[in-house]
């Protein structure tokens, strides 16, 4: 059985294991947490800067949340890939997964490593800088999905898996204005989807935990 080392709270987790609900491969949970030093232990060894989801299956250890989904796609579960076979049709997705998570989760990354960081040594320009960031990322994916129902190729795929957890706190630290109603809908969908309502019940006892929870409505 493969091995995902992860944190239920964690966006890139909830990437990997949204393409790990939808293709219905079973995993074994490698809980990163105080509790399980050992699993750290592991995942600093496998990614340069102990970041994660880690995939291990056997021998073989993956990191990196597109590359985890890309090799589900290839050994595990018989769904649809979350890549399409065809590279051409492959290159939107690929496209769009990189959208969500450069133009939207990087910067919220920023923010968060921003506040986390102790009040003295703070940024003021983060901000300011992170919100125009998003402003122009919002405007974009709303154009981009005017007439589309999911990301990328009118198929849920890996640039969904990204889309999820991307918007899922981006809205709630960042709202959507109200007239980005595209951008409003699709994030209903994806919240409405199996796989991701999962990852977000999954996830809701740590929900206080989140640096930037004050701003604006998870749900
Ligand atoms: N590019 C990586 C990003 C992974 C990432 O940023 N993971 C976060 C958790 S959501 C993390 O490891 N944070 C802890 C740290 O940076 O030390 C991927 O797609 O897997």
């Amino acid at each position: 059985m493969v091995k995902i080392f992860g944190h239920p709270f964690s966006s890139f987790t909830w990437k990997a294991l949204i393409a790990l609900y939808e293709r219905d491969v079973a995993f074994e949970f490698m809980m990163l947490d105080p509790a399980h030093p050992e699993n750290a232990e592991a995942v600093a060894r496998f990614a340069p800067t102990g970041q994660f989801p880690v995939l291990v299956d056997g021998k073989r250890v993956v990191i990196e949340s597109a590359a985890v989904i890309e090799y589900l796609d290839l050994h595990h579960g018989s769904a649809p890939p979350m890549v399409p076979a065809d590279p051409r049709t492959a290159i939107e997705a690929r496209q769009m997964d990189s959208v969500f998570d450069d133009y939207v989760m990087a910067p919220l990354q920023r923010m968060v490593a921003a506040v986390l960081r102790e009040e003295a040594k703070r940024d003021p320009h983060v901000e300011g800088e992170v919100k125009a960031a998003l402003d122009k990322s919002y405007a974009w994916l709303n154009a981009w999905m005017a007439a589309r129902t999911w990301a990328a190729n009118d198929a849920f795929g890996i640039a969904d898996c990204a889309a999820g957890p991307a918007l899922f706190y981006a809205h709630w630290a960042f709202p959507f204005p109200e007239i980005h109603t595209a951008l409003r809908a699709y994030r209903a969908r994806l919240l409405a989807r199996p796989s991701i309502a999962r990852v977000i019940d999954e996830a809701r006892p740590w929900r206080e935990y989140f640096p930037l929870k004050g701003r604006g409505s998870p749900d």
